[in-house]
């Protein structure tokens, strides 16, 4: 059985430049042996972002529109019907932004609850 050793690389704590085997190595492997710190680049990739709009039409009434945007988007009453008055009037409004599954998910039930309601409304998302 091998026992996990972990060193100051396993938590990204820099090593110093002279005397740690390769760690001091550059990006293109060379070795620099300056004695500076080198900061390690972190793995996380932040998500892609996805921007959530609402379309007008004619026939959905503003009140369920609000509704939507209390219940599925989290909005307080007065934000809801900022966002439904700017729909109504430009054509279309963003109601959020959020990653792809997130943006998904609300995609869904707005379309879902629509439907079942028979409105309209229409509901898409783009990438930020
Ligand atoms: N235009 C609709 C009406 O006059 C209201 C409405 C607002 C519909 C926003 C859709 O995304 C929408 N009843």
């Amino acid at each position: 059985m091998t026992t996990f050793r972990p060193n100051a690389a396993t938590y990204g704590i820099p090593s110093l430049g002279a005397g740690d085997g390769d760690k001091d190595r550059g990006r293109d492997g060379s070795k620099s042996d300056t004695g500076t710190i080198a900061k390690s680049k972190p793995k996380t990739r932040r998500p892609s972002l996805y921007r959530v709009l609402l379309l007008n039409d004619d026939y959905t009434p503003m009140e369920f529109v609000v509704l939507v945007l209390q219940d599925v988007f989290n909005k307080t009453r007065e934000d809801a019907m900022r966002i439904m008055l700017h729909v109504h009037n430009q054509g279309l409004g963003e109601c959020g932004v959020y990653p792809f599954e997130v943006a998904e998910t609300k995609v869904t039930r707005v379309m879902d609850t629509a439907r079942k309601n028979q409105h309209p409304l229409q509901c898409v998302m783009e990438k930020q």
